[in-house]
């Protein structure tokens, strides 16, 4: 006989930042029956699978911690400015631990199918496994940058050698020494990783189709006194991040570059490029949006990033950038580029050397013939949509997600999708989240996902779902306000779904920044859900 299928208030799939606040939040303040399900043996979400060499957050460690409870902030300490994967992914095991989330997650499933079963008004969740739940509320926690996306290579399932990809990197140490090695890609993931597989492996070729801006992290351990004033600070550090444009805790300067003159100038940008990190973005006004002070910094950025590197060649192919500084987010990086001028390390250009083919031994282009050991994917993700769209969500009518977009996620604030009520998207496309230092996007969704369930239970109602009209008015004015900066010159970026073959080209972020975000929801929430139909 079957067993009876277990059934729930919430489930959210994801043990990642967005999901174990979420799961607390749902069964601890709300008191819901609630279960997470989560694909990995462990929680952590992006901090569980990226756990390739050198990974580490570009959000300063004291603000990427969850604000929503003191006792959280004050009990845990971070030991560098940058906090690396293992530390993060502590983190969020230490937080699992004190809310005492583990006994509503369940370990080791994959979400294969969610179905709404509009005459009951629940949905219906089958595992790979063919685990079956039921489930009022169903919350999608499963990520922006989860769906790793794959270069399609000729014959590649005949290598002999091994394969990684950074967004799904093993468990086990990976020993490098001796072997020779091959990076494909140059964005944040392969700028990490480049240096340290450099300082292992006998030979590391590095193959490059765009090259990237970097700013130097000028990672630091953080003392003791440093630690207890983040500590002691938290409040003000909080109302800073809840009005910064991204979340961050610094606001952007008040000076544009084309405002001051020379030899000012340059000494502002030096200050800045010493100080490193992602502060330097923001160190004036309005970089993403006045092209003429932005082609200021990147000159300064690409002059900076050329003296770095030895071979006037090898340099030219580094920073011949196709973009405006920072319409891609740029990586931060520990001796990337002078990683180049080391005697066993090579770049390739995939313009003029694309990969032909895989053989057993390696690979093989245009001209030339590369035998490898290793072989790391430094590839990227189908972010914002990958993941969602791999759940097998069908909504009212039998309606499909991937069928809803395809010609792109139609969303109403980035969480509700029209035609599939009672389903929540967590830092969902047309969200600020990537744009944003994750974990202050993420709490404001949670929240906002938990004031929605709180409104439908305490009013006797059955579900919420977006109005159509109002999620095709949320969508269409998001690409406007993208259009108003120069996030969209940078035409092959993932933010514009650029780097997945076929994906429809707009921008999957919510580009008007987290506080004109916030005030959005919050209108909509004092206008009793407007553009939401609830009943
Ligand atoms: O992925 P990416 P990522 N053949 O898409 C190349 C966050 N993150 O994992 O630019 C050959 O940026 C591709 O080339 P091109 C951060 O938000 C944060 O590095 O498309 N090459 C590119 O060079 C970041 O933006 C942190 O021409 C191919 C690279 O692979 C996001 O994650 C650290 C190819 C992919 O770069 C994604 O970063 C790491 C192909 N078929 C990541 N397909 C921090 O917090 C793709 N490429 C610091």
């Amino acid at each position: 006989m079957k067993n009876p299928v277990s059934r729930y208030d919430a489930i959210i799939i994801g043990a990642g930042f967005s999901g174990l606040y979420q799961l607390h939040l749902l069964r601890d303040k709300l008191d819901l029956r609630c279960l997470l399900i989560e694909a990995g043996d462990g929680v952590g979400g992006t901090w569980y699978w990226n756990r390739y060499p050198g990974a580490r957050c570009d959000s300063p460690s004291h603000s990427y911690s969850y604000y929503f409870s003191e006792d959280l902030l004050k009990k845990w300490t971070w030991t560098e400015r940058y906090p690396g994967q293992p530390e993060i992914e502590s983190y969020l095991n230490f937080v699992a631990d004190e809310l005492g989330l583990r006994p509503n997650i369940c370990f080791g499933q994959t979400v294969n199918q969610c179905k709404y079963i509009q005459d009951q008004n629940y949905w219906h969740i089958t595992t790979a496994d063919g685990i079956e739940f039921q489930t009022k509320y169903l919350i999608a926690a499963v990520g922006c940058l989860s769906m790793s996306n794959k270069p399609v290579i000729k014959g590649i399932e005949t290598f002999t050698g091994s394969i990684f990809h950074t967004g799904n990197w093993p468990k086990e140490k990976i020993n490098f020494f001796g072997k020779s090695v091959a990076v494909i890609g140059t964005g944040a993931s392969a700028i990490q990783a480049i240096p340290l597989i450099a300082e292992q492996a006998e030979k590391l070729t590095v193959f490059q189709r765009t090259p990237n801006y970097s700013v130097p992290a000028c990672n630091h351990k953080l003392s003791a006194e440093t630690s207890k004033k983040y500590k002691k600070d938290w409040r003000s550090t909080l109302e800073i991040m809840q009005t910064s444009r991204n979340g961050l805790p610094w606001l952007e300067g008040d000076q544009s570059l084309d405002e001051i003159d020379e030899p000012r100038r340059t000494k502002l940008l030096e200050d800045a490029w010493k100080k490193g990190g992602l502060g330097f973005r923001e160190a004036f006004k309005g970089t993403l949006r006045n092209r003429k002070s932005n082609s200021i910094m990147s000159r300064f950025v690409k002059d900076k990033i050329a003296e770095k590197i030895d071979n006037p060649e090898v340099a030219k192919l580094l920073t011949d950038f196709d973009h405006p500084f920072a319409s891609k987010r740029p990586p931060l990086d520990t001796n990337y580029f002078e990683t180049f001028n080391k005697k066993n390390v090579a770049l390739v250009n995939l313009n003029e050397q694309p990969i032909k083919n895989a053989t057993p031994n390696g690979l093989v282009t245009k001209s030339e013939t590369f035998n490898l050991d290793v072989l790391v994917l430094a590839t990227g993700f189908d972010a914002m949509t990958g993941a969602i769209e791999k759940l097998g969500v069908t909504g009212r009518s039998g309606t499909s997600i991937n069928d809803f977009w395809q010609d792109g996620p139609t969303t109403y604030l980035g969480v509700h999708v029209p035609h599939f009520p009672n389903f929540f998207v967590l830092a969902g496309p047309g969200s600020p989240s990537v744009l944003t230092n994750m974990p202050r996007s993420i709490e404001f969704n949670v929240e906002w996902v938990g004031d929605c369930i709180k409104y439908l239970e305490n009013n006797g109602l059955s579900y919420i779902e977006a109005d159509l009209s109002a999620s095709d008015k949320w969508s269409k004015d998001n690409q406007k306000l993208a259009h108003e900066t120069l996030f969209v010159d940078a035409e092959h970026s993932w933010y514009l779904g650029a780097n997945i073959p076929g994906k429809p080209r707009l921008f999957y972020p919510y580009a008007g920044g987290f506080p004109r975000y916030k005030a959005a929801c919050n209108e909509a929430k004092s206008q009793d859900y407007d553009g939401l139909i609830v009943g």
